[in-house]
């Protein structure tokens, strides 16, 4: 099945962000291990800004210890590699940067074409979430502010117009505050492709209250790099849907 068709799925998935920067090999084979037995739908790889080239690496450990499906979630267009399964070719469109919207695309189409990558098209929302993040100061646009659904709503909307298979709502690795409640129902009444959301989700019950709201897949990071346990956690009320 590809990647697409599983991310349509009408059902309620998990996906666990992978910082390459924050993982020592050993820890990466922990990770694949729990993630495995916990039934992790999608392994997130990237970050907004990497600090060190342990990108392939990660893929390399990861995909030799769990078939659990690689998805590239990048912070640039360096963040390109065939170790992965698939990639979210993101397009930033709760931003006016025109280079996140489609010229760091140009650059990286041919690279992309000949690659075996399955491409996720994918309208990427940064959310206002109570603190600054490296992804809006890298990105080096404004986030929708936390409490403005009618304009998260009309961009999602007109991200799916444009083609994209997928919108994702994110407030950010390390958000203060996940995205609320009333956007994720708002945009999801609004769309028909699947809906992601991230950032600062801590708990299974956080993560529980999204998916009532009508997030599709949740991704985690920080918080399942402090706490491993967790992951089974949100996979068991994933699952309970
Ligand atoms: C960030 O959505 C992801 O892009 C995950 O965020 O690390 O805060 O869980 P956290």
């Amino acid at each position: 099945m590809s990647q697409y068709a599983s991310f349509c799925k009408n059902k309620k998935q998990f996906a666990v962000l992978v910082d390459p920067d924050k993982y020592t090999a050993k820890e990466l084979i922990d990770l694949a291990t729990i993630a495995r037995k916990a039934t992790v739908s999608y392994l997130f790889i990237g970050g907004s800004l990497l600090e060190k080239d342990n990108l392939e690496n990660t893929l390399k450990v990861l995909k030799d210890h769990t078939d659990i499906p690689l998805i590239i979630f990048p912070g640039d267009g360096m963040q390109i590699n065939e170790n992965a399964d698939a990639i979210l070719l993101l397009s930033l469109i709760s931003g006016r940067n025109p280079d996140l919207l489609i010229g760091k695309h140009v650059i990286a189409a041919p690279y992309l074409k000949q690659s075996n990558l399955e491409i996720l098209p994918t309208g990427y929302m940064l959310i206002e979430s109570g603190k600054s993040t490296t992804a809006s100061y890298m990105s080096n646009t404004l986030p929708i502010p936390h409490d403005k659904d009618g304009i998260a709503v009309n961009t999602a909307m007109a991200g799916e117009m444009l083609g994209m298979k997928l919108i994702y709502m994110d407030g950010g690795s390390g958000a203060k505050n996940a995205v609320s409640l009333s956007m994720i129902e708002r945009v999801k009444a609004s769309i028909s492709i699947p809906l992601i959301v991230g950032g600062g989700i801590r708990t299974p019950e956080a993560a529980a209250e999204r998916y009532k709201a009508g997030a599709d897949i949740i991704v985690v990071g920080n918080a399942i790099e402090d706490q491993q346990s967790l992951l089974y956690k949100i996979a068991e009320v994933t699952y309970s849907f």
